[in-house]
């Protein structure tokens, strides 16, 4: 059986899909749907699972963003694309790799989580919209979990290249050998891009202007230029027990943004994660490490001109979170239960040199330490499939004050007086209730409901950034409160042949959601950018239809449109602002097993409903289309063909630039007419 399409029609078998194709699964994991799966005796999970076979290959935050119109990227150069999804965006949404939890260094999110995996080390991306998470803490609006591939038995691996325009370059390896009691996958990929041209030519070093501006032996410095090392082991010492062990090197080397004001000379992880499964006892037990040092600087700017040290202002960071888990499953009766704890510590440090100012302690060394436990059952009742969740946590967030400079270690008592503590712990619950009526053994509907809770991240509770007396400093709310989503989620999924419809709409009540908000201190002499509670809505849905017209030719389309209006706190204009508007995708494929075609066209609408407030800029409507071919040489060797805005449109997304009071007021096009070629062998 050959699973296809973004709404998961299952669908007769027409062809194997060769090995010699290198895939990234993506499975849209719709609400009481993961425990139902085997619940469900004898069915065919409806998972819905695309196989993306041919990108570019540059990071999966831009392959998310182009398959489902309701995930959007934020552009801030060529790589690194960090992802908003039903507008919700930074850790309002959980990103996960293997499960664990990492966070980027970069106070302004240089390498987001989504980053820290490569795409050649993906096997599948697993996503859940909505607040029914309840397995891991603060999954506010949604979760993503990117999980790497394992190892086979045998000898096996894979060369993969890809090229294209401004020379874009990513080319690797990965290998395996295995028994069936050790199995062992090593793996290398190393990217590397000069920067893009728009639709109208410009590279994008030339889009910012003034101070943040590229000085002109940089314009066409290297974009970026990335190293990455993986190993994984699974062990299985009998059919009962498994270890897997995970380890994974990043670094991206002179990556450019030039939606922000400095570029990354270097950011380099390291993650390691261990995972045991007890499979006659149900239990799982995994632990993680993962640490990130980041060095960010304007030297290739015009605002360094004239500093011997070659910049005006550094941002040196590091983080590292570790941290574990145990789950068990049960089964009572006609009942799936699972339950679990877990646990981890986030610690976060960042100084920044900003001229003569020592801003140490940027993010002043700030750990937040968490505990938690979950349950979570499904029950099946007739055609009603009942599935509840319900979570504690106990979160402490501290900040250390001697990690704070000499010019901003007063800055809290500046603005806050004596009235703010730099520790703060927050205990809540979390929990949801969703119903699924199956109609047939494919077709349903659901309705749930869920309330989650996430705490203020280091940067918005700690953050101490001070700037020359012209300019607004940049400060924590020590006294913020967790944000909480009140979340209504409806949708049904609807099979006919072949051909499918699935839709979604959600209605958010949020509750000390955290939003921007400008602040004086307590002599009133100064401004600073900090952060504020406010009760604020977001609202949307998705749309999905596919079918299959033929036995090779099959369609599918997409649309998602959200809206996010604020409720209180002191604005003059209710729209939030980085809410992306109505967006639509429209693919159809050809596929005969040897020779694969894609052409895809994708609209978003433009955005009117923009935060006056943080001076936020209407973005214009746009259209592109993309075309895709491939072909499988016997069964090892697989050849691709892209071309990405085959039209060369000069185009915006909405998250193109950085909103007032940080923004630079650089708007990042996309990229151009962007040629590629995937060249893949496995052996
Ligand atoms: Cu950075």
């Amino acid at each position: 059986m050959r699973k296809l399409l973004a709404a998961g029609l299952v669908l007769p078998a027409f062809f194997s899909i060769s090995q010699a194709q290198e895939v990234i699964k993506v499975k849209k994991i719709t609400v009481a749907e993961e425990i139902t799966a085997e619940e469900t005796v004898g069915e065919t999970r409806e998972a819905t699972e695309e196989e993306i076979k041919i990108t570019r290959q540059i990071d999966i935050g831009e392959v998310l963003s182009n398959l489902f119109p309701e995930v959007n990227h934020i552009r801030k150069g060529g790589t690194a694309n960090d992802i908003t999804i039903r507008g919700f965006g930074r850790d309002n949404i959980n990103v996960l790799i293997d499960g664990q939890r990492i966070y980027g260094a970069c106070p302004n999110r240089m390498d987001p989580p989504i980053f820290h995996m490569s795409t050649r080390q993906v096997k599948e991306v697993q996503i859940l919209e909505g607040p029914f998470d309840v397995s891991n803490q603060g999954s506010l609006a949604g979760v993503v979990n990117l999980i790497s591939k394992d190892p086979e038995k045998g000898v096996g691996g894979s060369l993969f290249f890809t090229g294209g325009y401004f020379n874009y370059l990513h080319g690797g390896f990965d290998g395996f050998v295995g028994n069936d009691l050790v199995k062992v996958l090593v793996g290398y990929s190393k990217q590397y891009s000069k920067p893009y041209e728009s639709g109208e030519g410009k590279k994008i070093t030339e889009y910012p202007l003034g101070m943040s501006a590229y000085k002109p032996s940089e314009i066409d410095h290297t974009a970026f230029n990335i190293d990455n090392a993986w190993a994984k082991m699974v062990i299985t010492p009998n059919q009962e027990n498994e270890l897997k062990i995970n380890y994974g090197f990043d670094e991206a080397k002179d990556v450019l943004y030039p939606y922000l004001m400095m570029d990354a000379i270097y950011d380099r992880t390291h993650r390691i994660n261990g995972e045991y499964l007890i499979k006659p006892l149900d239990i799982k037990i995994s632990a993680y490490w993962n640490f990130v040092r980041h060095d960010m600087q304007d030297r290739w700017r015009v605002s360094s001109t004239g500093w011997s040290r070659g910049y005006m202002m550094r941002t040196l960071a590091k983080t590292k979170t570790y941290g574990g888990k145990v789950e068990k499953g049960l089964r009572l009766g006609d009942m799936n239960l699972k339950f679990g704890i877990d646990a981890y510590l986030r610690n976060w440090k960042a100084d920044n040199q900003l001229m003569a100012l020592d801003n140490r302690g940027m993010i002043p060394d700030v750990d937040i330490k968490n505990i938690g436990a979950y349950i979570e059952g499904t029950k099946k009742i007739n055609n009603l499939i009942v599935n509840a969740g319900l979570r504690v946590d106990k979160t402490k967030s501290k900040a250390d004050r001697n990690a704070l400079g000499a010019s901003n270690n007063g800055i809290f008592n500046e603005y806050y007086g004596t009235n703010y503590s730099l520790s703060k712990t927050d205990t809540y619950l979390s929990g949801n209730l969703v119903i699924r009526y199956k109609f047939d053994k494919r077709s349903s509907a659901y309705i749930g409901f869920g309330h989650t809770v996430r705490v203020p991240d280091p940067e918005e509770r700690y953050i101490a950034l001070k700037k020359p007396p012209i300019r607004e400093d940049w400060v924590g709310n020590p006294n913020l409160n967790p944000t909480k989503n009140n979340e209504v989620d409806a949708g049904f999924e609807y099979y006919w042949g072949t051909f499918g419809l699935k839709g979604n709409i959600f209605y958010s009540d949020l509750t000390d959601y955290i939003y921007l908000t400008n602040i004086s201190n307590q002599a009133g002499t100064k401004e600073a950018t900090s952060y504020q509670n406010i009760d604020a809505h977001i609202y949307g849905g998705d749309m999905t239809a596919v079918g299959m017209l033929t036995d090779t030719i099959s369609i599918e389309t997409g649309i998602a449109y959200q809206r996010g209006r604020k409720d209180s706190g002191n604005y003059t204009d209710g729209d939030l602002a980085e809410i992306p508007p109505l967006k639509t995708r429209i693919a159809v494929k050809y596929d005969n097993g040897t020779v694969f075609g894609q052409i895809e066209g994708i609209y978003a609408s433009p955005q009117e409903d923009v935060d006056t407030d943080l001076n936020e800029q209407k973005t214009k409507s746009y259209y592109v289309v993309n075309i895709k071919t491939g072909f499988n040489a016997g069964n090892r060797a697989f050849v691709g063909l892209g071309i990405d805005n085959l039209f060369d449109k000069n185009y915006y997304t909405h998250l193109s630039y950085l909103r007032n009071p940080f923004g630079t007021g650089t708007k990042v096009p996309e990229p151009g007419r962007f040629v590629y070629m995937n060249v893949n062998y496995r052996f």
